[in-house]
């Protein structure tokens, strides 16, 4: 009933798949909307680090009984603007963040606040996903294939880190951010993201849980920008295999 407002203005707009979370409901500054005529493109390549991958296996004790399969391979997330109210759970699609060969799969996801996210377990043997991130803690305990927990709601934006308590090795990380303009990069850094009403905007780079990076773009309307911003953190290459996902 609350958010049959919400509904209504979504309506009006052009691109309600990609802007339903772009409409004004609060003073915070909320980017503007884009209709197909005005909706810009951003999109480039930025740096991607190398990470330590914890072992899967200890070199004591008995083997384990199950076949842990490599994890996937880094990448990058960008996302641009801020200020975007939070979607609405209940009319938002669930992401999926599955527990499959005994690692997290996606690794790595960008959501906006207030998507709800469900943990499959595609394995044989049992699970057990938490975060202690203040962004988002919780704890679904110990569940097998076929019995899924509830969807958890990404409530406020910022960075959780997930992991499994069964499995030391297991870890993803989520970002949740306030825009709906945003991408994970593929293994060499590449990303592009469509929609994004014209003006100046604040682009952020995640590059691990530690360094995230911020540019500033401006797009004119219609227009498809492409960056090059694969040099983004010069410094940063020597210290990258230090940079190990926690
Ligand atoms: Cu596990």
């Amino acid at each position: 009933m609350i958010h049959v407002m919400r509904l209504a203005a979504c309506v009006v707009g052009a691109s309600v798949v990609l802007l339903s979370g772009a409409v004004a409901q609060e003073p915070a500054p909320a980017p503007a909307t884009a209709t197909k005529a005005t909706a810009a493109r951003l999109s480039g390549r930025v740096p991607v680090l190398s990470r330590k991958t914890p072992a899967a296996i200890k070199d004591y004790g008995p083997p384990p009984a199950f076949k842990v399969e490599p994890p996937e391979a880094p990448a990058s997330a960008v996302w641009v603007g801020s200020g975007a109210p939070a979607l609405d759970p209940a009319k938002t699609e669930p992401i999926r963040i599955e527990q499959r060969g005994f690692q997290f799969r996606p690794a790595l996801a960008v959501v906006q606040v207030g998507t709800p996210i469900v943990f499959p377990n595609q394995d044989s043997l049992y699970h057990s996903v938490f975060s202690y991130s203040p962004t988002k803690r919780f704890d679904l305990g110990r569940f097998r294939k076929g019995e899924e927990p509830d969807p958890v709601v990404m409530d406020k934006p910022g960075a959780v880190q997930l992991f499994c308590e069964v499995h030391e090795h297991m870890r993803a990380n989520l970002l949740v951010v306030d825009t709906p303009w945003h991408a994970v990069t593929d293994g060499d850094g590449r990303f592009s993201i469509d929609g994004i009403a014209p003006g100046t905007h604040v682009v952020r780079v995640w590059l691990s849980p530690k360094q995230t990076v911020e540019r500033t773009v401006e797009l004119k309307a219609g227009q498809s920008l492409e960056v090059d911003w694969s040099d983004l953190v010069p410094a940063a290459g020597k210290d990258a295999g230090k940079d190990a996902a926690k």
